[in-house]
């Protein structure tokens, strides 16, 4: 059986973008695959939390998981710091890199200027090095993730391939799955920057999974749209409308061509109301089992315990081997 693994940075709670770019997919084909989903916490350090706030952070994205559908007969939910492998792999992966390559990834480049007040980049600097282990480490095939991971998960590939060029065939080559609609969930204020976990609490532009149904309903009522006053799809003449289109098409189970012909006669308003309704029924129902399990923490603490022995008994092993490999281990 196949590997399917993704993770999400415990930097804020879990926005709508999330469920869709990363969540959604894994939970519908858990079953038919050897599942692992972890919080990534040791990447979620690149930005500072007050730890208080990680910890909070840790437990909402384990219960929310589990409210989004998560089934533990089938999934290993963990913390990458609970599991030392993936910082020891990354660490040997590192050396199939240069300095050069990492400081033109994407990621880097377009936060290194707001790192750099701080004088402290590096860990955004190997930052693709450790998702490679995180990946590699379980042999994993298939990475379900939004459009802003393609980059990471094709330097994962790279470094596989390079490793595997040099000791001969180690590990197993990831293919990214990136949804066909909602791949990149634009901020519904400004539809040009993509909706993030780490905006700030109030802001209206990000649809925040725990946020209150009043408050998701009225962010929606004020999104950005154009003058045109006509509804079809159109991300770059008109991202306000087609980012709503894709958040109503997935929460819809629809196409973007069916959900174009379905609203093309409404006025933007009543096609927000539709959207705000659709998406409120659909966040409240993950919050009434979200609150369930957030109540638990005993329960959440031993979830977590329990996936880290699990997938600390894949990562021991497979790290057995690259030691091997690579002539570290006699
Ligand atoms: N806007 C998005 N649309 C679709 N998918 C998205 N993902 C993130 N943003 C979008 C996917 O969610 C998963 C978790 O990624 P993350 O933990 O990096 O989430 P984030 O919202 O980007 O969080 P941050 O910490 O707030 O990041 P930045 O630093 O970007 O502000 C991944 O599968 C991701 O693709």
């Amino acid at each position: 059986m196949k590997t399917m693994i993704t993770g999400i940075r415990p930097t804020g709670t879990i926005t709508l973008a999330n469920y869709i770019g990363g969540i959604k997919k894994f939970i519908e084909q858990q079953k038919e695959y050897k599942s692992l989903i972890f919080i990534a916490d040791i990447h979620g350090l690149t930005t500072y939390i007050e730890p208080k706030e990680i910890r909070n952070n840790i437990l909402d994205i384990t219960a929310l998981y589990l409210a989004c559908g998560i089934d533990l007969e089938h999934t290993i939910i963990f913390q990458q710091g609970d599991v030392l492998e993936h910082c020891n792999l990354g660490f040997l992966i590192s050396f199939q890199c240069s300095v050069g390559e990492l400081s033109r990834m994407t990621q880097y480049k377009s936060k290194k200027l707001e790192l750099a007040k701080t004088d402290k980049d590096m860990g955004l600097f190997i930052y693709p090095t450790l998702m490679a282990a995180d990946i590699l480490l379980y042999d994993a095939s298939i990475v379900p993730v939004g459009e802003d991971q393609r980059t990471h998960i094709e330097k994962t590939r790279d470094l596989g391939e390079r490793f595997n060029k040099v000791y001969g065939k180690t590990f197993e080559l990831p293919e990214y799955q990136i949804p066909k609609i909602g791949a990149k969930i634009m901020n519904l204020q400004n539809p040009k920057v993509k909706m993030s976990k780490s905006a700030p609490k109030n802001d209206k532009g990000t649809i925040f999974i725990l946020d209150d149904v009043e408050i998701t309903k009225k962010k929606i009522m004020s999104a950005v749209t154009d003058n045109e006053g006509k509804i079809y799809f159109d991300p770059e003449r008109k991202p306000g409308i087609s980012n709503l289109l894709s958040i109503m098409a997935v929460i819809d189970n629809l196409s973007i061509e069916e959900v174009s012909d379905k609203y093309k006669d409404y006025t933007y308003k009543d096609f927000k109301i539709e959207v705000a309704d659709k998406v409120s029924k659909f966040i409240l129902n993950i919050q009434d089992k979200f609150y369930k399990y957030r109540n638990d923490e005993d329960y959440l603490k031993k979830v977590l315990k329990e996936g880290a022995n699990k997938a600390r008994k894949l990562a021991s092993k497979k790290m057995d081997e690259v030691r091997k490999t690579i002539g570290l281990k006699l």
